[in-house]
């Protein structure tokens, strides 16, 4: 089987210090956050920044930062920055750090309910929009689909040209207000695909290892990490990203996949070879 490629959601928007200590705020906690990842075995790092209060911002100035401290620890990891941010920013916020030098960047692919009162607004104009702006600027998209529908409109916006392949799917199941991540849920999403697109699955909260297991079974890809999920097992809570990252990769031992290293990674993919010496 292709060899197993892990990302690490290092910090998102979302969770907080009150709910593990250990998600990354300040400049240095989550470059520290993303080299433990990265030694443990993720070729992709997923990022958010935060201010040091922990509120989650799109500073072009944070991000850069934050990336040249990655890249300094980690010279050939793959720093995938979001466009989702938080909920409630405009798109042109969220698109901030794809005006850096990055290879890869998420795109979300569809509206949905995001827990409580909270909607994470992705209309088809907005994703029209980002995926344009990623296009210019020769960023692969990992297109993050929290339901079936979003599939459909990546597969629709395809055919009319919006969308350019390769196709990589990352498949967030067990939002509150989104899929969940029962075994059938990852069946339905990952025969929806083209077989010749790739995937990655991203399981929150509860889902965050059955689903790895799935995807290592099934030839998929794995996304972990304190964004999605804070506990190593039920009741403990990881200590740090490294923890988690460390648990899919004896996951994939035990079904004899091998993990990707970055440049296998970005092979995996189809993407070209990255020059990360500039920042902007
Ligand atoms: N923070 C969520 C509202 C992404 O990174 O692209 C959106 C999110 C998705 O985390
Ligand atoms: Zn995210």
């Amino acid at each position: 089987m292709n060899k197993l490629i892990i990302t690490c959601a290092i910090s998102g928007a979302e969770v907080t210090k009150k709910d593990n200590p250990y998600v990354p705020y300040t400049v240095e906690e989550t470059i520290e956050e993303a080299y433990q990842a990265y030694k443990a075995g993720a070729s992709i790092i997923h990022l958010h920044v935060r201010n040091d209060d922990g509120s989650p911002t799109q500073s072009k100035l944070r991000y850069q930062k934050i990336m040249k401290g990655i890249r300094k620890r980690c010279p050939d990891v793959i720093i995938q920055p979001t466009t989702g941010g938080a909920v409630g920013m405009n798109r042109d916020t969220r698109l901030k750090p794809t005006e850096l030098n990055i290879e890869m960047a998420t795109l979300d692919c569809g509206t949905l309910n995001f827990g409580g009162d909270d909607i994470f607004v992705n209309t088809e104009n907005d994703i029209k929009y980002f995926a344009e702006r990623m296009k210019e600027r020769h960023i692969l998209p990992e297109l993050e689909c929290f339901e079936k529908g979003h599939v459909d409109m990546v597969l629709r916006l395809h055919k009319k040209g919006f969308m350019i392949e390769p196709l990589h799917f990352s498949f967030v199941l067990g939002v509150n207000g989104g899929m969940t991540g029962e075994e059938r849920d990852f069946h339905f999403m990952r025969e929806s695909i083209p077989k010749h697109c790739t995937y990655s699955v991203a399981g929150i909260g509860r889902f965050e290892f059955s689903l790895a297991e799935l995807a290592i079974r099934y030839g998929g890809h794995v996304r972990v990490g304190l964004e999605d999920n804070i506990y190593l097992e039920k009741g403990l809570l990881a200590k740090g990203n490294k923890e988690l990252v460390e648990k899919v990769v004896s996951l994939a031992k035990k079904y004899n996949r091998e993990i990707a290293t970055p440049k296998e990674a970005r092979e995996i993919l189809g993407m070209k070879e990255f020059n990360h010496e500039n920042i902007i």
